[in-house]
């Protein structure tokens, strides 16, 4: 049997690709496929967005003389095939793994990166500026950004997209339609782009024209002919167009995006006689060519190892404990089924925090907002002030775009508004993108907004309670992944206000961790013991207001402290303490102190374990610590 000619291996570089006649390139598209599923299989990534853009990128590279042209990614997540053609298809089994390539584009891995991404809806700003900075250079390259429908409802993207309208310079945007964000798309934004639009909803608005004209018994045949006549420009009129010409854009579109020659040959045109800002709109199938992904994109949107005959994931070895993620989600559908005041919302991510049940239950009381979490924010504190009780579910690192409406619009208010903070601290493979490792520090410092952070699942359940019966802001912040495995209840207990609690006693050491880091710190002490070092530890539960009698007593009675925290350093938990000691006269010559966390660099994608234990937070680290402090 002769083995089948790969076509992806004689292409180095995308110089290479332009080389090869355009026949040759739905052959090529199958080969990415193949290598991405084979890939992401093993090592988990984002399989279906990636599937979706073969031929996209295929088109892309092959017309537009990248480097060159910049080509920007939004989010990123779709850059599979873009990393296969621009040289790194020898390192790709290494993707998302420790040391391994990026599931995101990085400048740093190649020039073909032209901007980094994980974040939404920045794509058009970045190309935006690319395409100013190049012009004022006199450089004639283009700047291309392609932005999912999904990341288009973010603000950012509409900031951009006004801007651009307005410089009138050449900028290509590539709008890649599925319909789908993670989840399907919302909003009034996707219900335009959406090709029903130019059917159902014409026949509609036509037929009933012709029903409210035919009222009038003096409306002749000839009126109904010119209806009839009109339905191609009734089309034109309401096709997404009309949107992104207003806003100064050339529309070009909708066009198939899995046929690679009309791909090509629209693109090609595009880069001949475009002049100013161009919208290209590309719709597609998101998981195209696997039917799993195709049948469930939004569950293989993201996704761990599968395998590739069934779809199926991988089980974990060991059984693991159910997720901070999931217990969040059970938790508020508990409470709102005792509370109608409590409302949930989400920015594009039901199923990743954990919201779907409630969404289901409660859909009046659910909202999906799109990527717009500084709308979210600011949506829950308008709520907050008619007395509804809002939970926003948000990523800590998509977060930090909504720090001003936090403080501005809820914690200025003192409005109670709770935000749940998912996959606080390192995420893993992910990566540096979407480490929650700022919350803590962003946070902390705002007036009237109280944080707490759970040792384990059980606590998430009463800090939640707590901070949704709180009467003003609360964030209650935890970690991505399983919980520690202990028993949760079906009522909850409030946290008394400010209150750690003393878990060890010990007079040696007193390690203060929070949150996740609490049960490796337990674990730090029964090694301390058989060491003869006798620690105590203290669960501080909130970063503000922080126990500061507590932590003050058990600082004096030992003399030697060390926070641990999975947070940056700088601002952090254990910033927090030191300005705790510091205003009661306690950071004295004889007071020995050490606060792990991370130091001030961004940190690698990895798996978490490995990550803790780079910055010493884990329990062998924790130990090492306090014996060098000890020497
Ligand atoms: C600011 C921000 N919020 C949330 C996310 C999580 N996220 C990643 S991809 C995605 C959906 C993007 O949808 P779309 O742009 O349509 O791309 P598709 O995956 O459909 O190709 C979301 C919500 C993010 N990356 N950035």
């Amino acid at each position: 049997m002769t083995e089948e000619k790969s076509i992806l291996d004689l292409i180095n570089t995308p110089k290479d690709l332009r080389k090869l006649p355009v026949k040759d390139l739905p052959a090529l598209a199958d080969e990415i496929r193949r290598e991405i599923i084979k890939t992401v299989a093993a090592n988990g990534g984002h399989l279906a967005p990636c599937l979706g853009v073969v031929e996209l990128t295929i088109a892309l590279h092959y017309v537009f003389n990248t480097p060159d042209d910049k080509l920007i990614w939004d989010v990123g997540h779709q850059a599979y095939a873009h990393k296969l053609l621009t040289g790194r298809k020898d390192k790709f089994h290494t993707l998302r793994q420790y040391k391994g390539i990026s599931g995101f584009p990085k400048r740093e891995e190649s020039p073909y990166d032209a901007f980094d991404t994980g974040h939404s809806s920045t794509s058009i700003s970045a190309s935006l500026g690319i395409a100013l900075a190049k012009s004022l250079k006199g450089d004639p390259n283009r700047s291309i950004a392609v932005i999912g429908d999904g990341s288009m409802t973010g603000g950012m993207a509409f900031e951009a997209l006004n801007q651009a309208g307005h410089l009138d310079k050449d900028l290509i945007v590539v709008l890649n339609d599925n319909e789908m964000s993670i989840s399907p798309n919302v909003g009034a934004l996707s219900t335009f782009l959406s090709r029903k639009m130019t059917g159902k909803t014409v026949s509609r608005f036509k037929r009933e024209t012709e029903h409210f004209l035919k009222s009038f018994a003096n409306v002749g045949e000839n009126i109904f002919n010119v209806l009839k006549r009109s339905e191609e420009s009734f089309k034109a009129f309401f096709t997404p167009g009309m949107l992104f010409e207003a806003l100064k854009f050339e529309y070009v579109g909708p066009i198939q995006g899995h046929q690679i020659e009309s791909l090509i040959e629209t693109m090609q045109n595009v880069r001949k006689f475009s002049k100013g800002p161009v919208l290209i709109h590309v719709i597609t199938t998101k998981g195209k060519g696997y039917a799993p992904a195709e049948r469930n994109p939004g569950k293989y949107h993201g996704v761990g190892p599968f395998e590739i005959s069934t779809g199926k994931p991988i089980p974990a070895k060991e059984s693991t404990p159910v997720s901070y993620t999931k217990v969040f989600g059970d938790t508020i559908v508990k409470m709102a089924e005792n509370d109608p005041r409590i409302a949930a919302i989400t920015a594009a991510m039901p199923d990743g925090t954990g919201l779907s049940r409630f969404a289901e239950l409660f859909p009046d009381r659910f909202f999906d907002v799109g990527i717009a979490e500084q709308h979210a924010v600011t949506f829950a504190a308008g709520l907050a002030t008619e007395g509804i009780l809002p939970v926003v579910a948000i990523y800590s690192t998509f977060m930090q775009r909504a720090l001003d409406q936090i403080i501005h619009d809820v914690c200025l208010q003192n409005l109670p508004v709770t935000f749940a903070i998912d996959r606080g601290g390192v995420v893993g493979d992910d990566g540096p993108t979407h480490h929650g490792v700022f919350d803590l520090s962003f946070l902390r410092f705002i007036p009237n907004l109280i944080l707490m952070a759970p040792k384990d699942e059980r606590e998430l359940q009463d800090m939640l309670y707590s901070a949704v019966m709180y009467p003003g802001p609360a964030a209650v912040r935890y970690p991505r992944g399983a919980g520690v495995g202990c028993e949760l209840t079906d009522y909850f207990e409030k946290i008394p206000l400010g209150k750690g609690e003393l878990l060890r006693e010990g007079n040696d050491v007193l390690l203060l961790p929070i949150g996740n880091r609490v049960n490796p710190a337990l674990a730090a002490s029964t090694g301390l013991q058989k060491l003869g070092i006798d620690a105590a530890v203290i669960n501080p539960r909130f970063i503000t207001p922080l126990d500061a009698d507590l932590i003050s007593d058990w600082v004096e009675k030992t003399g030697v402290v060390v926070t641990i925290e999975d947070n940056a350093l700088k601002g952090g938990f254990g910033s927090g303490v030191l300005e705790l000691l510091s205003k009661r006269g306690l950071l004295k010559r004889s007071l020995k102190v050490k606060n792990l966390g991370y130091q001030n660099r961004f940190i690698e994608h990895g798996p978490q374990e490995t990550l803790y234990k780079n910055a010493g937070i884990d329990t062998p680290g924790i130990i090492q610590a306090v014996l060098d402090l000890l020497a």
